[in-house]
């Protein structure tokens, strides 16, 4: 692993790739468990998601649980969906990490931490993971985002997504694409003035707290408006790639025959910030995450 030149893709560019991090034995062990918490689904857990309306109780309560999202395009009768999950589900999520296994050993490994190193973060606090299948055929896409939307911490913003191809992801199966250099005007304060593109603030009120400010309603027209161009992730089996809280990112949907299983998992620098209690997902009063120190 070059993780300097790691580190200076996740500077310059805001998105950066590991390539080999993880063995095909290993990214197979994740499907293969994937494959077991699929066969226990029950009907009861048949859920759809939907990026633009995920604020639902059965969504914003998985955050210490693994809960079920299907594909809205999975078409099929609730039953075949709970005996088809492991081939119709758009995504398995939040607690994957909490639980010992084969999510929870990758989060916490050695080689994840030397990654997490290079790019300067010393104790780290895990709140969410999530296994997408971006499925063959029909796996939907995801709308234009920055992270940094939905998780976000105080008085920084020290967010960064891990994300592993448990599969080959390229254009045809609906790989990430990014905006290289999107995250920058965002993380330099003395550059408030650039805030205007970015869809989640830092608002500074009189009483000195930091409040955030959502403006999800511009970004169809800073997409329409913007000059970046979308540049392709396309990564094999078994590369990590880093995505910075701050850098605009989308995956389209997968019209091929071979779909793009991934898991991926965010973490923030929990020496310098909090978790903020208006985050998308909520934890029961008094939940910890899983931290620990990169060294
Ligand atoms: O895997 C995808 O298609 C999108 C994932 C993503 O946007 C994220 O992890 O922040």
């Amino acid at each position: 692993m070059d993780l300097k030149q790691v580190a200076d893709d996740f500077k310059e560019n805001g998105l950066a790739v590991v390539k080999g991090f993880a063995s095909a034995e290993e990214c197979e062990a994740m499907r293969d468990e994937m494959r077991k918490i699929c066969a226990d689904l029950k009907a009861d857990e048949i859920h759809c998601f939907e990026t633009e309306s995920g604020r639902n109780d059965y969504f914003t309560q998985s955050g210490d649980k693994i809960r079920f999202f299907f594909d809205t395009d999975a078409k099929a009768s609730a039953d075949d969906l709970v005996k088809t999950a492991f081939t119709s589900l758009n995504k398995v999520g939040h607690a994957l990490h909490t639980h010992p296994g084969v999510f929870q050993d990758l989060v916490t490994a050695p080689k994840t931490k030397e990654v997490l190193r290079a790019i300067n973060l010393k104790k780290v606090c895990v709140p969410q993971s999530m296994y997408i299948f971006k499925q063959a055929k029909f796996g939907s896409a995801v709308p234009p985002h920055q992270d940094s939307t939905f998780l976000h911490t105080s008085p920084t913003q020290t967010v960064v997504g891990l994300w592993l191809a448990l599969e080959d992801a390229t254009e045809d199966n609906g790989c990430l694409w990014f905006i290289p250099g999107s995250h920058k005007p965002y993380k330099d304060e003395s550059k408030r003035e650039k805030l205007d593109h970015a869809f989640m603030n830092r608002v500074p009120s009189s009483d000195g707290s930091v409040k955030t400010e959502y403006r999800l309603g511009t970004s169809k027209k800073y997409y329409e408006s913007c000059d970046y161009t979308w540049v392709p992730a396309q990564v094999r089996k078994g590369d990590l790639v880093l995505i910075h809280d701050m850098v605009h990112h989308k995956s389209l949907p997968n019209h091929s025959n071979k779909s793009r299983n991934i898991y991926a998992w965010h973490l923030f620098e929990s020496s310098e910030a909090s978790w903020d209690s208006d985050n998308w997902l909520q934890y029961p009063e008094g939940k910890t995450f899983m931290e620990f120190e990169t060294q």
